[in-house]
């Protein structure tokens, strides 16, 4: 590793903000089984890499162009164990994920969008970006179905799953 890490940050309401940058934990919160807290390194070493060469549209910069490297968003989810009867499709299909960056900018994903039975979108939790490691900065969210930028989220602090309610429910 660089010996020419960031200098520390003030100490922040005794959370993981005040650790080393490449240290910093996101969590898998939410209706699972066994939710989780990650760095980068742990997406790298845990499970397999992707590559995947993406070209996206912002609406400000027109089109972007990067190599991203990863974990399947799928594969990690399933270390944490979702609270559905994972041989039920139809409970698969009710459930929801929110993907939190550090600025609050937040989107919303279907647990169908990266099922293999539906979507089998291939959403990587990047550990590189153009071959330059994320561990300082955070996993960045990669869509490369998506046209639009807008859910490359950066600098991920929290992923949320749960079940969407019936419509009426609360
Ligand atoms: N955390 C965070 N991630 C974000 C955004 C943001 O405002 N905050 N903007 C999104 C938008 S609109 C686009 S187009 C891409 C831009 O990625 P780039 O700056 O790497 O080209 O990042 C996305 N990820
Ligand atoms: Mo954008």
């Amino acid at each position: 590793m660089s010996r020419l890490s960031p200098p520390p940050r003030p100490a922040a309401r005794g959370s993981s903000e005040d650790a080393p940058a490449a240290a910093r934990r996101f969590r898998i919160s939410g209706q699972l089984r066994r939710p989780l807290a990650l760095t980068v390194a742990d997406l790298r070493v845990r499970w397999p890499q992707r590559h995947a060469p993406v070209v996206f549209e912002c609406a400000t910069n027109g089109p972007q162009h990067h190599t991203f490297d990863g974990p399947l968003l799928r594969d990690v989810l399933d270390a944490a164990g979702p609270a559905f009867d994972a041989r039920r499709r139809k409970d698969r299909s009710r459930f929801l994920l929110t993907v939190t960056g550090g600025d609050g900018h937040h989107t919303v994903l279907s647990w169908a969008e990266i099922d293999a039975d539906f979507g089998n979108a291939p959403i990587l939790l990047a550990t590189a970006m153009d071959g330059r490691p994320l561990d300082a900065m955070g996993s960045q969210l990669v869509v490369p179905s998506d046209r639009c930028g807008a859910r490359y989220i950066r600098a991920i602090t929290g992923i949320w799953v749960g079940m969407c309610p019936a419509p009426g429910e609360r």
